[in-house]
């Protein structure tokens, strides 16, 4: 019998391998030894009280099952379903709400070690919140700014701030369903008190206050996050890193920092270059202090300063593993608890900083914005003090990839046109020809319960081939670029020759790597604006766009496809469908939200299938649109190979400049 591949990550497979040699265990035992329950995995089981837990079973359950309170299988399934967007937009949101109290303590001089970095940004968004700022102190537009997001939280009535961002169109349909979020805050609540026994009981109705927390999420939380996160640290421009286990160096301190909020990360990769630090190090015996990073958190100091990253979600024991990693950080999200019991078997430190996310056998080092760099100070020791107990245990694996990271929509939109002359006009242009056949944002979690990262590798790769421009976050950026995916010569060797040519011609990979989950809010306002460029569709819905998350596992990943789907793109998940028990609530999750809003949330296992799918629903936008019929290989048939100096082009062009868009 062939041998049951784990990983389609080579490498990790390859510490898998060793890890079962050694009788080590991981997410992937684990998930292999724990079938999912499966009443609860197709949201037939009910447990917002304690008269049940109840279970929908039986082959109609949808007609006949009723729990003692007499509730129905779609009533059920759907408000686990809201249950789970809460969660995640309240993840997103959190995260959100300490960023925007960073930027008000900034503002105030209250942390000395942080700065306002990209003074553009944050004028660009005082703007779109009618804020003043021309010739006023940058700290007091900055105050401003984190006050009137702040206010996002807590708003009772009203709408979002960034809700007037989405074309006009995209608000309309909102506004006619209902579901425009007044504050984060209250949506959450509102959804909750919903999904509590004997409130909502109509899926339509329940649906729909999944679409309106969702829409918080997006629109709120992870666009604040963003935003703020580009103002305090600097919006992205292309950058050159690498990726996999071999960015851990055998004779330097391996730092790893893990999670999702990037603030320690940021004052971390400055302390690793202090020159005391470093020599601190050496009194250790390393060479160097090397940083790395892991799951969001790496996107986050990747993106803005080529920091390597180890990868996504299923490559946290991994790295441990290695037996060179000498401290791992640990902030808040997607963090497996049982990193502390690994490190055992290793000399690792697991440190937590957050007091929202300890584990029971970790060590507590709390960040604090207003100490944050002799916080950061302290963990750098620690790891470096931990050198010295590194054992000669592990599976020592070097391979790594290069990466071009970096694409912010501000950035996208200079790439096509210079500082003077930014727009979406070229690849509008491109699309409207069929050069490029459409886009997908290739997002979410790697997961164990498949050979994980192989979902978002075979799309990526397939969808590029069929001239798909993708656009990546998350852990779809880990699972791409550690297989070195994330690199303009990708479209020279994969692409369709359409998608070749326009990356040739601007110099970018096929896959664009746009940063950590909350980032996807970077594609909603991308999609915006080629909205407003002309010739696609008017408003988000009907574009020739598609939204994937083949890998998913987090709640964070189902509040995210739901502010999509009502944000106008049709979204396809991999795995078992949450809500599969029920056909009424798929069919409003499809073709409900399709009539509604132009968006759809699919669950298909068969990656054969989610890729047909997306293909199709690409196509018929193109089709709705009246635009050119796209014919493979129509473009460009000519493979051109590079030669050396259209190379070290292309590598000028990925270097980090500044202050361009
Ligand atoms: Ni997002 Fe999934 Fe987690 Fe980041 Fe990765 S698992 S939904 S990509 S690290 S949040």
């Amino acid at each position: 019998m062939d041998k049951v591949v784990k990983s389609a990550n080579v490498q990790a497979e390859q510490i898998i391998e060793w890890g079962e040699s050694q009788k080590i265990e991981t997410c992937f035992d684990r998930a292999e030894r724990l079938k999912p329950c499966p009443i609860g995995v197709s949201g037939a089981c009910c447990k917002v009280c304690h008269m049940g837990p109840c279970r929908f079973v039986g082959s109609n359950a949808e007609e006949d099952a009723r729990g003692v309170c007499g509730a129905t299988l779609p009533t059920v399934a759907s408000r686990n379903l809201v249950r789970m967007a809460v969660a995640g937009a309240a993840a997103h949101s959190d995260h959100a709400r300490d960023m925007a109290f960073t930027l008000l303590s900034v503002a105030n001089g209250e942390t000395k070690d942080f700065r306002i970095t990209d003074v553009k940004k944050l004028y660009k968004v005082a703007g779109i919140l009618q804020i003043e700022f021309e010739g006023r102190p940058v700290n007091d537009v900055a105050r401003d700014v984190a006050v009137k997001l702040i206010e996002d939280f807590g708003r009772q009535k009203g709408e979002l701030n960034y809700i007037r961002r989405a074309p006009k169109k995209t608000q309309e349909r909102w506004r006619k369903w209902g579901i425009v979020p007044r504050g984060v805050d209250r949506e959450i609540t509102e959804a909750m008190h919903r999904t509590h026994i004997g409130v909502d009981h109509e899926p339509d109705n329940l649906l729909l206050s999944c679409l309106r927390v969702s829409l918080a999420d997006g629109w709120g939380g992870s666009m604040i996050s963003t935003d703020i996160t580009d103002i305090l640290f600097g919006t992205p421009m292309p950058v050159k890193a690498e990726a996999s286990f071999g960015i851990f160096k055998e004779d330097e301190v391996n730092l790893v920092v893990h999670g999702h909020e990037p603030s320690l990360a940021e004052i971390i990769v400055d302390v690793v270059n202090e020159p005391d630090m470093i020599a601190y190090a050496r009194t250790k015996g390393a060479k160097g202090i090397n940083l790395g990073g892991m799951c969001c958190t790496a996107n986050e100091i990747l993106m803005r300063h080529g920091i390597p990253t180890a990868g996504g979600f299923t490559n946290q024991e991994l790295a441990i593993m290695t037996g060179l990693v000498d401290a791992i950080t640990v902030d808040v999200q997607c963090i497996m608890p049982a990193l502390t019991e690994l490190s055992k078997k290793f000399h690792t430190k697991v440190i937590t900083t957050s007091h929202k996310a300890k584990i029971q056998g970790a060590m507590h080092i709390e960040y604090d914005e207003h100490r944050a760099k002799d916080i950061a100070r302290q963990i750098v020791r620690t790891a470096i003090d931990n050198y010295s107990n590194r054992k000669q245990e592990g599976s020592y694996i070097s391979d790594k990839f290069p990466v071009i990271a970096g694409f912010s929509q501000e950035y996208i939109e200079y790439m096509q046109g210079g500082r003077w002359r930014a727009s979406f006009r070229p690849l509008n242009d491109a699309i409207m020809a069929g050069r490029i056949r459409g886009v997908v944002g290739l997002a979410g979690c790697d997961n164990p319960r498949v050979p994980s990262q192989g979902l978002h590798r075979f799309l990526a790769i397939e969808l590029i081939k069929n001239d798909v421009l993708i656009v990546s976050t998350g852990c779809g950026s880990a699972a791409c670029g550690t297989a070195g995916f994330l690199t303009p010569e990708m479209a020279l060797e994969n692409a369709g020759p359409g998608l070749r040519e326009v990356c040739e011609a601007i110099g970018i990979p096929p896959i664009l790597h746009l940063g950590s989950c909350v980032d996807n809010s970077r594609i909603l306002t991308i999609a915006t604006a080629m909205a407003e460029e002309g010739g696609l569709s008017d408003e988000i819905g009907g574009m020739p766009a598609v939204g994937i998350a083949p890998e998913w596992m987090s709640e964070k990943a189902i509040a995210i496809g739901c502010y999509f789907a009502a944000s106008g793109v049709p979204v396809i998940f991999g795995g078992e469908s949450p809500v599969e028990a029920s056909r009424e609530v798929t069919k409003i999750m499809t073709e409900g939200w399709f009539e509604k809003f132009r968006g759809a949330l699919h669950f298909e296992p068969d990656p054969e299938m989610i890729l047909s799918l997306a293909l199709d629903y690409i196509d018929k936008a193109r089709e709705t649109l009246k635009l050119k019929k796209y014919e493979p290989g129509k473009f460009g048939a000519e493979r051109v190979l590079m030669d050396m100096a259209s190379r070290r082009d292309l590598e000028r062009a990925a270097k980090p400049h500044i202050g361009i868009y």
